[in-house]
């Protein structure tokens, strides 16, 4: 056997009755961990997202939103929300929301107003269902109505109500989960009962997108699948972490096919049928919404009589501030050589 030439700065200790599980003990204690038992986890080969593809039913959820809306009062809770939680089993990291984007029902009963409050995450909202809702966004007080796409940019205060018809029901897609990495959260409190506000034309607004609006622009292209996006006036994303954007599928028809580095939560407007990802199939209806893990391929289908809408939102913008967004379609030798100074 070769003799280890021992570097006299750090002489080996008995190199006969030395071994790795002696080693691993030792460095422990000082708080060090060996990258080579990690390796594989830290630089998987391909994505490897905390989630599944999944489907939360309209039908099965709803009935117990509207108990919460008997059982737990506004003032209780701050805000109704039952979280759509990623039922992937994973032992580490149990109190992460395990996708890069939050999902959540949010339920406002009748004669009823939620406080206001101010937070640093962005907040982008899909109205279900319910008449005569509105929402204040830093004393700007809009309607709600089924369809459109409300924002919460950063730290404006917001708070929401109710006229006395029938309870309402929103999707809120939030970047919440980015939290866990930075720990930059801040939330503000409202001190009085209700941020002073004034009514304001929602067709007017900066941070309203009308269903009516949207629904136009897809139905303008005489194509059988289509997606548009939703940007500010000025054609930039929403946010620089969120974006959305809305599908139309013909009957019997199926869209392209994706694979992207985005996560996505879609929620179906309108019409049935089902998406394909990666060997999964998620069968769906109005008022349903599903989630699309990263780098798996996904594909709609049309199966219903009529029209399917859908609306998503994702991560693409964060991801292409990053430099991280990437589809199937992406030459991945382009990746390498954006550095021009090489
Ligand atoms: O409406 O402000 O679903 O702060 C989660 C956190 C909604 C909101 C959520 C929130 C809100």
């Amino acid at each position: 056997m070769t003799a280890v030439a021992a570097n006299p700065q750090f002489p080996l200790q008995n190199v006969e009755e030395d071994n790795q599980e002696k080693l691993l003990a030792d460095i422990e204690k000082s708080s060090v961990s060996p990258l080579w038992t990690q390796m594989k986890r830290l630089n998987p080969p391909l994505p490897n997202p905390q989630a599944i593809p999944f489907i939360w039913k309209c039908n099965e959820i709803r009935p117990n939103l509207l108990r919460a809306g008997n059982l737990v009062t506004e003032k209780q809770a701050e805000r109704r929300v039952l979280m759509l939680v990623n039922p992937k089993k994973v032992l580490q990291n149990r109190l992460s929301l395990r996708i890069p984007i939050y999902a959540g029902l949010q339920l406002v009963m009748p004669n009823e107003t939620a406080p206001a409050h101010r937070h640093t995450a962005f907040a982008m909202r899909f109205i279900i269902e319910g008449e005569g809702g509105f929402t204040a966004i830093h004393g700007r007080r809009v309607n709600m109505k089924r369809g459109d796409v409300i924002l919460t940019p950063t730290w404006n205060w917001h708070d929401r109500g109710k006229d006395g018809s029938g309870p309402m029901i929103w999707l809120d897609g939030l970047e919440l989960p980015n939290f866990v990495h930075f720990p930059v959260h801040f939330v503000e409190h409202h001190t009085a009962a209700r941020y002073p506000t004034e009514n304001i034309n929602s067709g007017a607004s900066p941070i309203v997108f009308p269903w009516a609006k949207m629904q136009a622009k897809l139905d303008a292209a005489p194509v059988e699948w289509i997606s548009k996006p939703y940007l500010q006036s000025d054609g930039t994303e929403v946010s620089r972490i969120l974006g959305g954007s809305a599908e139309r599928l013909e009957p019997g028809k199926a869209s392209p096919a994706f694979r992207e580095t985005t996560s996505s939560v879609y929620h179906v407007v309108e019409g049935s049928g089902y998406t394909e990802v990666e060997g999964n199939k998620l069968t769906w209806e109005r008022g349903d919404t599903f989630c699309i893990p990263a780098w798996h391929r996904y594909q709609h289908f049309n199966t219903g009589g009529e029209r399917v809408y859908l609306y998503r939102f994702d991560d693409k913008p964060m991801l292409k501030a990053l430099g991280f967004y990437r589809t199937d379609q992406t030459d991945s030798e382009s990746l390498s050589t954006s550095w021009t100074a090489l």
